[in-house]
């Protein structure tokens, strides 16, 4: 049996980030003797050029440390301040500077020359994300032949947003060195396809195989999913809910999301404020709760975004709250995922309303953790790819505050039948295509 490597930004060290992607992905690590490569988190100047071996888990781990300047330029600069904001459609929030490129193809070289020496010619290498595109290419420089698959989390650029990379034919050279390049939703895979014909002269009649760059490249759409069984258990045992409950007092909607400016969190809270401003019965009767930790606080888009939903928070709560109510808490820390767990389950709206978005995890999470007999309701964003499959939810246009405050209306006076039939159709979706499924239809494809 071929080894799976898998090669991500982050190594997933330690036991907290044991993640959706981990648990798909750790039993054909383990069932195939595979590896998983990343970044350590560590940032040193003497980055030593080997991978370094990190034992304790069912799989082999190995990782690598960065320098401050391959963080800057690397990380920082080509990864989050170039690809991140086009990706998202927000080309106006980039910082181009020459290094930034530089820096991250001597990285992604050197995560090649490091790869290469592990590597078996029957391997099956499982690329993650847009930190890495062009590994590939460094790859098969070195005479790699083995298979090469490549999975992006978050969405493609369209035609207009690619103009703005400092290189746009370049990403497609990159991609061309793959075997497969999976995406989330359809609308990336449209996204690609046209960008490819635009951008570098690809003509994708059939966009799922088509010849870009003097090679034959295989696309396809493989929507991740999350470890439903065991969200939904963790859920159903959290803390006490009619405890929390009192302690608020107040129906409960819920936001996570990293503090990120693609989440829309200033768009929702503008509709917060709306909704309160408009039907003042709903004071002392609705309050929301957002979960945002900190992410990337050394860009200054994200020190921005920062200053504006603090803001916003603030002068929600000056104009509305009472003795005995805070309609908007805003909390800046990660917590635990069983708590997290438990406060999607008390939460009678949960509210996902990103601007851009690959997929969305927390609108999977948010349906898993709910009781079937007396669910919340999701509203959820149509620039979430997770709006292809889950119709179901209150679907709204994030840059709209009256649609967005109407849906939070709607969802408050739900009757229970109508929130059961919407809950146990996105259910089915969420736990039918998990994320095992998705690691699977992938791996299948790639062959
Ligand atoms: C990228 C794409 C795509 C958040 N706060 C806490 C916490 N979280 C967890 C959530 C969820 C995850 O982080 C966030 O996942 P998302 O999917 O919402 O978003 P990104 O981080 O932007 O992820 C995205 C994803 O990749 C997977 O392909 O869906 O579109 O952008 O799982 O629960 N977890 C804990 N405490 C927190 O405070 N424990």
């Amino acid at each position: 049996m071929s080894r799976l490597i898998v090669v991500s930004n982050r190594l997933p060290l330690g036991d907290a980030p044991s993640g959706g992607l981990v648990v798909a992905l750790q039993d054909a690590l383990k069932s195939s003797g595979g590896v998983w490569v990343g970044f350590s988190g560590e940032v040193t100047p003497d980055a030593e050029p080997a991978l370094r071996s990190h034992p304790g888990a069912a799989f082999q781990r190995l990782s690598f440390d960065l320098t401050p300047d391959e963080h800057e330029t690397y990380y920082l600069g080509y990864s989050n301040s170039i690809l991140w904001p086009v990706c998202h459609g927000r080309p106006s929030l980039t910082r181009i500077l020459p290094e930034y490129l530089d820096g991250y193809d001597r990285v992604n070289a050197r995560i090649a020359r490091m790869l290469a020496r592990e590597l078996r010619p029957d391997d099956r290498i499982w690329v993650q994300d847009y930190h890495l595109f062009p590994l590939a290419a460094h790859l098969r420089a070195l005479g790699v032949t083995a298979r090469i698959g490549h999975f992006l989390h978050i969405s493609f650029p369209g035609p207009g947003d690619c103009a703005a990379l400092p290189n746009p034919g370049q990403l497609f050279d990159w991609l061309s060195h793959y075997d497969l390049i999976g995406f989330q939703a359809e609308r990336d895979l449209g996204a690609f396809a046209e960008s490819a014909r635009q951008l570098a002269g690809a003509d994708p009649a059939d966009p799922r195989h088509f010849d870009l760059c003097g090679r034959r490249v295989r696309a396809g759409v493989f929507p991740i999913g999350i470890d439903a069984d065991s969200f939904m258990a963790e859920a159903a045992c959290a803390p006490d809910s009619d405890r929390m409950r009192s302690l608020t007092g107040a129906k409960m909607m819920i936001g996570v999301d990293r503090l990120d400016y693609s989440k829309g969190i200033p768009q929702r809270f503008r509709a917060y404020q709306l909704l309160l401003d408009k039907i003042p019965d709903l004071h002392e009767k609705i309050s929301f709760l957002q979960i945002a930790p900190p992410t990337r606080g050394e860009v200054e888009a994200y020190q921005t975004i920062r200053e504006e939903t603090e803001h916003l928070a603030g002068r929600i709560n000056g104009q509305f709250a009472t003795l005995n109510w805070t309609p908007i808490r805003f909390i800046h820390r990660p917590f635990p995922r069983p708590v997290l767990a438990g406060l999607y389950r008390q939460a009678r709206i949960g509210l996902v309303t990103p601007l851009a978005d690959g997929m969305n995890l927390v609108a999977k999470e948010y349906v898993a953790a709910q009781d079937p007999q007396d669910p919340g309701v999701l509203i959820l964003s149509r620039f979430a790819g997770a709006a292809e499959t889950m119709q179901q939810a209150l679907v709204i246009n994030p840059h709209d505050p009256t649609e967005m405050a109407a849906a939070m209306a709607e969802a408050m006076r739900m009757s229970k039948s109508e929130r059961r039939d919407q809950h146990a159709a996105l259910l089915r979706d969420v736990v039918d295509h998990d994320v095992a499924w998705w690691s699977d239809s992938y791996l299948k494809t790639l062959g």
